[in-house]
Formats: structure tokens, sequence, C-alpha cells
């Protein structure tokens, strides 16, 4: 018997998913050509956001396909929903169109979605390879801008899609890069200034599986969708209207994949999730339901050296890990839950605050509740049975790989008001830090204030080698791009900012839970040429 909430919820109708093309003529509109002024601060350049060529696609036959997956479902279950496994498209031209859409979550009205291609809530998955030359069009059927922005991939920064690359409504954007991270789970999501909470809060993101020779060489599962299983975290809360609140921060229904009361069956032998904390602000202790162990596998940047046994894993907003659990021994027709094993935390930790309604209240706060119902079937005979020992050889950096060092202290202007990096808010005009290509850098997080947060970094992957409140956790020893600072922490990291210059176009650090970022908890850095 665990002590998970019990939900009063109505009953809940099936979800409709509308795939269909994406518009392929848009229509003619201006540039996003933002003028800015000086603010008369000392680091400040002026610069607009990135001009939006709006154009018509012509259809590209080399052009990814959209792929759908099917769901094993052999069982059901009273209650449960089967798992909702976002299609691929693979290749190196993708097209992604985001519009608005619907999800019948409830009896009654449906409730009103973004999504991309079609999806209704979050997009399909894009398979790339180390190595390829992706280019990637995205067409904005809002109507208000969005942007795009590539989660954890490095790449130009005029190509990552932050707040400056704006896509008007009606318009399309374009962004080209050398694939150049290392096999691992990573995301796409809006980064429009100041839209970035509402626009993922109604379903706006997908996953991006990088590929690469070193990861393919082991026997790991990687049949999407039967062993390899892609899981975006999120809750979210609804009016009595059904629609999604939209300055929702902690969801009162859980959202696994878009779908709730989600259930899976996979099959008794070894099986993989991906797994990316897609929440506006909540954290996730996951665990299973029979307190198993199971094995980190890969952290946001790529494997870890060797598997990292754990029972319980915190992740925030951004964040994703690759973990595999063992089902071997698990009887067929037996079932297992994944839960966040969320109480008992103080305030601090995302989610641990005891309302249950109000702002900052929530159904799932302060206690343990389910995330995904895994009913046992037969293993298959390609099925993977035993762990390797050994994935990759990480050399990430220490302290001592390190030739600059500076500190972003998290502040804020007294209670109630925004948080902030180093008493000033984020200033779209504003150059926050200038970073000399090729540095090595140590980047000190400190975290005095009365909440815990989640550090992320464009551009990098980085190596946290101290952390005030303790040792670092072995499953947090493989390349990050985005960590938990929490209440009255120090989390040091190291990075080196190579390859991509440029002294107009800056990438973005920030707090990836998306409501403090919005309200400004987010600096720029350029890397500027040696
Ligand atoms: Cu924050």
């Amino acid at each position: 018997m665990h002590d998970t909430t019990p939900l009063t919820r109505p009953t809940l109708g099936r979800r409709q998913f509308l795939f269909g093309g994406a518009a392929l003529a848009l229509a003619a509109c201006t540039s996003s050509s933002k003028s800015t002024t000086n603010s008369g601060a000392t680091d400040v350049s002026t610069h607009t956001t990135d001009s939006n060529a709006c154009y018509s696609i012509t259809t590209d036959t080399s052009a990814a396909v959209l792929q759908e997956v099917a769901v094993d479902a052999s069982v059901s279950t009273q209650g449960f929903n089967l798992l909702w496994i976002p299609p691929t498209l693979t290749g190196t031209k993708f097209d992604l169109a985001l519009a608005p859409s619907t999800v019948q979550f409830f009896d009654g009205a449906p409730t009103d979605t973004i999504g991309y291609n079609g999806a209704s809530f979050w997009g399909p998955t894009l398979i790339m390879t180390k190595g390829d030359t992706v280019g990637i069009t995205v067409t904005n059927s809002l109507d208000e801008e969005t942007t795009t922005h590539w989660h954890g991939v490095h790449l130009p920064a005029e190509m990552d899609g932050g707040p400056m690359q704006v896509i008007d409504p009606g318009c399309a954007w374009s962004a080209t890069f050398e694939v150049m991270n290392n096999a691992s789970t990573y995301w796409y999501h809006p980064h429009a200034h100041e839209l970035t909470w509402k626009q993922l809060n109604l379903g706006a993101g997908g996953f991006i599986i990088v590929q690469d020779d070193i990861e393919s060489a082991l026997a790991l599962p990687r049949t999407y969708g039967v062993d390899d299983i892609p899981l975006i975290l999120t809750s979210r809360k609804f009016g009595t209207d059904n629609a999604i609140e939209t300055t929702g921060i902690y969801g009162d229904y859980m959202l696994t994949n878009g779908t709730m009361s989600a259930e899976v069956n996979l099959p008794a032998q070894l099986v993989r999730f991906r797994i990316l904390n897609g929440e506006i602000e909540r954290a996730y202790t996951l665990g299973f339901a029979d307190d198993r162990k199971f094995w980190v596998i890969a952290t946001d940047g790529g494997l870890v050296d060797a598997p990292v046994e754990v029972s319980r894993l915190t992740m925030v907003p951004g964040e994703r890990y690759e973990i595999i659990v063992d089902l071997g021994a698990d009887a067929v027709g037996s079932d297992l839950t994944m839960q966040a094993f969320n109480g008992g935390y103080s305030l601090g930790y995302p989610g641990s605050e005891s309302a249950t309604t109000g702002a900052f209240g929530s159904l799932l706060n302060n206690t343990t509740f389910d995330i995904l119902r895994i009913n046992v079937i037969a293993s298959r005979a390609d099925g993977v049975t035993s762990l390797p020992t050994k994935l990759t050889s990480n050399a990430l950096w220490s302290a001592a790989d390190a030739t600059n060092e500076r500190t972003i202290e998290i502040t804020d202007n007294g209670p109630g008001s925004p948080f902030t990096f180093n008493n000033s808010g984020f200033d779209m005009n504003t150059i926050n830090e200038r970073v000399v290509l090729d540095t090595v850098e140590a980047w000190n997080i400190q975290n005095g204030q009365i909440f815990g947060h989640s550090f992320h970094i464009h551009d990098v992957q980085f190596a946290i080698v101290e952390r005030s409140t303790g040792p670092v956790p072995g499953y947090e020893k493989g390349w990050k791009d985005t960590c938990y600072v929490q209440i009255n922490e120090q989390v040091t990291f190291i990075a080196k900012f190579e390859d991509y210059a440029s002294n107009d176009h800056p990438f973005m650090y920030h707090c990836h839970m998306a409501n403090h970022e919005d309200e400004g908890l987010m600096g720029q850095f350029l890397v500027v040429p040696k």
C-alpha cells in the first residue's frame, strides 16, 4: 500500500490525435527585427533579434517521414490509458509545425493544447546521428510568436532557437547544424521571451534522440516503443472548463507523455526508459513501488562510464536520464508502478509545498504519486537480458582544467519579487557574460535563496565537480547541461566553450523552471573569438 494521494477524477475519454502534414504555404509576413535601446549599463550590447525570413517551403523528398509507433495493447487495465509513444522522424531534414490542438482529457469540453506536427500534447521524436548535418524547419501556426530551442545540443548560437530567433505567426525558421553531441536523449521546446511557460504548459515540446557508434555497439535495449521507452514527465492543473491553467505551476494530474493514468506493456527483460522532466517547476524523485534497484546509463549529454545502481533518482525540470530496469524476474501478468517519491521533503524541494490549492498548491505536492503502471508481458527473442558493465570512457573536465572562473548568484529583491541572477533580471539588450572561445571555465552557481532551482546553460555539456551540500552523486558523473541547485547550495561545474564563437549571437543560461525563467531568472553570454 502506498501513500498515493487518491484523486477524484472524471472518466477519461479517448485521446485524440490528428496527424496531418505541415502547412506548406506560408503567408508573407514581416521579419521580426526588434529595435532595442541601450540601457546605459556598463556591459550592454545593442542588437536586434535575428531576422526571420518567411518563405514557401517546397516539399523536400529527403525529408524525414513521420513514423507512427504501434504500442502493445495486449493488456489493458480498467481506469488506465495506454501510454502514448511519440511518433519518430528519422533522417537529416526535419519539418516541424507548431499549431493549436485539443485533447479529450475529460468528459465534456476538450482541452485546448498546442503541439508539433499534429500531435496534441508533445511532438514527434527526432532521431539524429552524430556526424550528420541536419536541417530543421519550424513553421509557426500559432497566433503568437514562438521559437524552437534544441536543448542540450552544441551548435552555433544563431541556430540555437533561443529568444532571439523569433518565429512570427505564419512564418517559418530554419536551423542547420552538425550533430556533434554524444548519443543521448535531448529535447526541443519553445523558448520565446516570456512565452516559454505558457507554450510549454500547453504541450509544446518533444524528444531528440542522438545515436552514435559507441552507443550503437553496446548490447542495450533500443527498440523504440518496445523496450526503449521515451517518458516525458509533467503534470497539469485544469479549470472547471477543462482548460489547462495557463499560469499553473504544479499540476494536479500526472501526465506521462501527455497520457493521464498511463500504463504500458513491457517484456520481461531489461527495458530502457529515456526520461525527461518536462515540468514547469516540480522535481521528481523517481523510483519503483517495490523499491527495486535500477541503473542510470546516461545523463543529459551521453552515456556514463558504467551503469550506476540507484533506487531513487531526483530530476529537476529540463534534466534527462536514461535508466535500465530489469523485468527479467517479473512474472508475466504481474505489474509494477514507477512512482515519484516526493513526500517528506522540506521547503525548497520543488513540489514539497503542502498546499493542495492556490498558486503553489497541488494534489501531487509533498506526497508519493504514480507515474506509470507497467504490465509485464512475455519476453522477446531479441530481448537484452544482461547489462554491459562498461559503457564508455568520458574524459570529464576536472577543476584543475579550468583557467577561468565565474560566479552566478541566484538573488531576489525581497519576498515575493522574481528571482534574478546577480541582482539583474533578464534583459534582451544585456550581455551578462563574455567567454573567450576555447576556454575551460569553472562556473559556481550559488543559491542562498529560499527555493531550489534548475540551472541550465546552452551551448555546452559540463561536468559537475562540487556540491557544497555533499558528494556529487554517482549518477551525476557524466555530461550534463541542466542540474539541480538546492536551497543553500553552491554547485560548481566545468565546461569548455568551443567550436562556435560570435560577437553578435548570445547563448542563454537560466533556471529551467519555466515560470522562473519567464520572470527573469535568465542571462545571456557570448562566446567571443580569441
Ligand atoms: Cu528557478
